[in-house]
C-alpha cells in the first residue's frame, strides 16, 4: 500500500531531524510573517454587531471592512497599499494591491506555528472505516515534498498544472504545492472525458499533469491514468505526468511519466515558499457558459484566500475544534473554497470525501457523520432528494448529536428536500444553510445567517446577503427594480474581494459575460425573487446553461456533440396529466416555436410523445437512454441500475 507507506514514513521518518529543520523555518516565518492575528470569534466594527448593521457597514464602508479584515485575517509578507481598485466596466478588478503574502503559508505554516498537530485533513475513503488523518505539520510536510519536486521537474512561477485527481491528501498537497511555488493550478474534475481533459490542458497550456493511477469510488475503479494518457495524445505542451499510486494496481508507465511518491520522498521536508504578489494568479477552474468554449475562470491571491476564509468561519458558524465535512469534488468550486482553501485558512479541520452518498449504502453520509464527528455538513440538494427517497431509518440508524450546521450548495433546494434536511438529518435541532453562489464570485454570496445565530431561515430561501455584497434585482430594460417583492436578473453592484479577475486568455468574454449586459452590475446569469422582507430566492439560470444536479452544463456544449454526431433535433414530449391531444398537431405547433424562438434550422426533426422520461434517482435524466432510443439501439441500453423506475423504459418502447 502505497499511500499508507508514505504516510507512515512521513510520520515516523520525520522525527527529531525533521521538527528541528520545521522549526528553524518557523522561527523564520514569524520573523517574515505578521502571524499575531489570532482569529477573533465575531465580526464586530465600531461596535455594530448585528447582521443587518454589520453588512449595511460592510457595503457603505467596504473600504474599512475588508482592509481590516485582510489586515488581520491574512499573514502578509508586506502590507497592502490599496484596499480596491475596481471598476466594472473596464472588468478590471484588483483588491489589495503591493500586498505580498504566500497563500500555502496562510493555509499551513501559521497554524504549524501555533498547532501542529491538529488534524488538517480527514481523508474519508471510499471504504467506510479506513479515513486517514493529516496533521498539520505532515500537510506542510507534504506539500513542502511536493512543491520541491515540481521545482526539479522544472515548473517555474506562473507555469499552470493541471490535475487530475479525486479528493484526497495529494491532491490538496499539489494545489498548496504550487501555491508554494508560484505556480497556477487548475484542477479538472476526474470524471471528465479525456476530451474535456484535453481541451483544459490546451488552453492552459500546461507542461505537467499531476493523476492517480485509479480512482475509487463506490467500490468501482476507475482507470484515471488511461484516461490521461489519452487526453495527452493531444497536448503537446505535456512535458511530464507524476503519476500517485491510490491502488496497488501497475499502471504502464512512460518516459513522461514520474512515478509521484518515489520521487516525492527523495525531497527535502522544507520548501521556501514564493513571495507573491495580492494580485497573482493562484488557479484556473473551468466551468460551462452559454457559448460552446468553457470559460477558464481566473482567481488571484489574497482577495480569494480571504473571502473564502470568512465566508467558511461566518456563514457556517465555524468554531475551532469543529469538523467541517464539505463533501463537494475539490474538481469543483465547492471543493475549492470550501474543502480546502476556507477550511485551512481559518486553521480548521476538513473532510475529503472521496465515495458517494449511497456506497455501501444509503447510510453512508450519517455513519460518516458519526464516526468522524462532522460538525457542519455541507452538500447538495440533488444527494439530499436522493436520500430522502430511502427512508428516514438509514438517517436514524446514526448519531447525529455531533452535527450543528447543515449546508446545501449548486441548485435550489425545494421545500421537501430542505424540511427532510431539517426535521430528520438534523433533528430539528440544526438551522439549514442553503447557500448561493457560483465559481465566478469565488466564495458564498448569499445565505440565511452570516454570523447572528438567532437570525429567522426561511425554507427554501438563500435569503441574505454577506458581508459586501451588494445584490440588485433588474428587468428586460436594464431598470432596477426598487421595490421588494419583484423577480428579475440578479446582479451585484459592487466589487468583493473573492470575485474571479478574468476568464484565461479572453478578458474581452469576461467584459461580454459579466459586465456589459447589465452596465455597471456584475451579471450572475441567474434570476432571483426579492421577498418583501428583502430575502433573496434564486430561481434559476436565466442563460441558456442548464443546471443538472447541481451541475452546471451549457446547452451549446450539448449541442456541439448532438449535432456532430446524430445530426438532428429529436425531441421527447411528456403531456401533463389529463391533457390530450393529437400527436402532428402539437408536433406542428411545437417547430413553429422553435423556429420563431430559436431559428429555422433549430426546429425538431423528430417529435415523440412518452408516458415520462427515464431518470436516475435523484432526478437526473438519463439522456444516454434517450440516445440509444433515438439511435434504435434498445437492445443495448447499458446499466440501468441507477434508474429510479424501469418501467420508464417499457413505456417508452411500448
Ligand atoms: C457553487 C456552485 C453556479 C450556479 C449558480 C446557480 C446554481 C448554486 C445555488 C444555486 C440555487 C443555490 N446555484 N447554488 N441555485 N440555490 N443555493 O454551485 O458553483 O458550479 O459555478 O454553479 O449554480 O445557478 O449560478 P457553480
Amino acid at each position: 500500500m502505497m499511500w499508507s507507506l508514505w504516510r507512515c514514513s512521513s510520520m515516523t521518518g520525520s522525527s527529531a531531524f525533521t521538527n528541528v529543520r520545521v522549526f528553524k523555518c518557523f522561527r523564520q516565518f514569524v520573523k517574515n510573517y505578521n502571524i499575531s492575528a489570532r482569529m477573533p470569534e465575531a465580526i464586530a466594527f465600531q461596535g455594530v454587531s448585528d447582521h443587518s448593521g454589520l453588512h449595511k457597514f460592510s457595503v457603505n464602508e467596504s473600504e474599512t471592512f475588508w482592509g481590516a479584515l485582510a489586515s488581520q485575517r491574512l499573514s502578509w509578507i508586506s502590507p497592502f497599499n490599496t484596499v480596491q481598485n475596481c471598476n466594472f466596466s473596464q472588468g478590471k478588478i484588483k483588491w489589495f494591491e503591493g500586498g505580498k503574502l504566500n497563500v500555502s503559508v496562510n493555509c499551513l505554516d501559521r497554524h504549524v506555528h501555533t498547532c501542529p498537530e491538529r488534524v488538517a485533513l480527514i481523508w474519508e475513503r471510499d471504504e467506510p472505516g479506513t479515513e486517514v488523518k493529516f496533521t498539520y505539520r505532515e500537510l506542510l510536510e507534504l506539500t513542502c515534498r511536493l512543491g520541491n519536486l515540481l521545482k526539479r521537474l522544472g515548473v517555474r512561477r506562473g507555469d499552470c498544472v493541471t490535475l487530475y485527481m479525486p479528493s484526497c491528501p495529494l491532491a490538496v498537497a499539489s494545489m498548496l504545492a504550487c501555491a508554494r511555488i508560484g505556480a497556477v493550478h487548475n484542477v479538472v474534475f476526474a470524471g471528465f472525458s479525456a476530451e474535456a481533459l484535453a481541451d483544459r490542458i490546451r488552453d492552459t497550456q500546461s507542461s505537467t499533469v499531476i493523476t492517480v493511477n485509479q480512482g475509487v469510488r463506490g467500490g468501482k475503479v476507475i482507470d484515471l491514468k488511461r484516461t490521461v494518457d489519452q487526453a495527452v495524445q493531444n497536448c503537446p505542451s505535456v512535458q511530464q505526468v507524476l503519476v500517485a499510486m491510490r491502488t496497488e494496481n501497475s499502471v504502464a508507465m512512460t518516459d513522461r511519466d514520474v512515478p509521484l511518491e518515489e520521487e516525492m520522498m527523495k525531497e527535502d521536508v522544507v520548501c521556501e515558499p514564493v513571495t507573491m504578489d495580492s494580485e497573482d494568479v493562484l488557479f484556473l477552474l473551468y466551468t460551462s457558459g452559454s457559448t460552446g468554449k468553457p470559460k477558464g475562470l481566473v482567481h488571484t491571491q489574497a482577495g480569494y484566500l480571504l473571502y473564502a476564509a470568512v465566508t467558511h468561519r461566518y456563514v457556517f458558524s465555524y468554531q475551532d475544534g469543529d469538523v467541517f465535512g464539505c463533501m463537494a469534488d475539490i474538481g469543483w468550486i465547492t471543493g475549492h473554497s470550501y474543502g480546502v482553501y476556507g477550511p485551512l485558512c481559518n486553521g480548521g479541520t476538513t473532510v475529503l470525501f472521496e465515495s458517494t452518498p449511497v456506497y455501501p449504502d444509503p447510510g453512508r453520509y450519517w455513519e460518516t457523520v458519526q464516526r468522524l464527528g462532522i460538525s457542519q455538513f455541507y452538500g447538495a440538494p440533488t444527494a439530499i432528494r436522493l436520500l430522502l427517497k430511502y427512508g428516514d431509518e438509514w438517517v436514524q440508524k446514526y448519531d447525529r448529536s455531533c452535527l450543528k450546521t447543515l449546508g446545501s450548495v449548486g441548485e435550489p433546494i425545494n421545500r421537501e428536500a430542505w424540511e427532510w434536511y431539517h426535521r430528520v438529518v438534523g433533528g430539528g435541532r440544526c438551522p439549514v444553510i442553503d447557500t448561493w453562489w457560483q465559481t465566478e464570485t469565488g466564495g458564498i454570496c448569499i445565505a440565511p445567517r452570516p454570523s447572528d445565530p438567532d437570525a429567522e431561515i426561511i425554507p427554501g430561501m438563500a435569503m441574505r446577503p454577506f458581508y459586501g455584497i451588494k445584490p440588485a434585482l433588474l428587468d428586460a430594460k436594464g431598470e432596477v427594480l426598487h421595490a421588494h417583492d419583484s423577480t428579475g436578473a440578479l446582479c451585484i453592484s459592487m466589487a468583493w474581494p473573492g470575485m474571479a479577475r478574468t476568464i484565461h486568455n479572453d478578458h474581452q468574454r469576461f467584459i461580454e459575460t459579466y459586465f456589459q449586459p447589465y452596465p455597471g452590475y456584475f451579471f450572475t446569469g441567474d434570476g432571483a425573487y426579492c421577498s418583501k422582507e428583502g430575502y433573496y430566492q434564486i430561481v434559476g439560470r436565466l442563460d441558456d446553461v442548464i443546471n443538472v444536479s447541481g451541475h452546471r452544463l451549457g446547452t451549446a456544449e450539448l449541442e456541439d456533440v448532438v449535432v456532430c454526431t446524430i445530426k438532428c433535433v429529436y425531441v421527447f414530449v411528456v403531456l401533463k396529466k389529463g391533457v390530450e391531444v393529437q400527436e402532428d398537431v402539437l408536433a406542428q405547433q411545437l417547430r413553429e416555436m422553435v423556429s420563431r424562438n430559436i431559428a429555422k434550422y433549430a426546429s425538431p426533426d423528430y417529435i415523440q410523445v412518452v408516458g415520462r422520461l427515464p431518470k436516475t434517482r435523484s432526478g437526473k435524466i438519463m439522456r444516454r437512454v434517450l440516445r440509444k432510443v433515438v439511435e434504435r439501439k434498445t437492445d443495448d441500453l447499458g446499466d440501468l441500475s441507477t434508474l429510479d423506475d424501469s418501467e420508464a423504459t417499457i413505456i417508452l418502447f411500448p
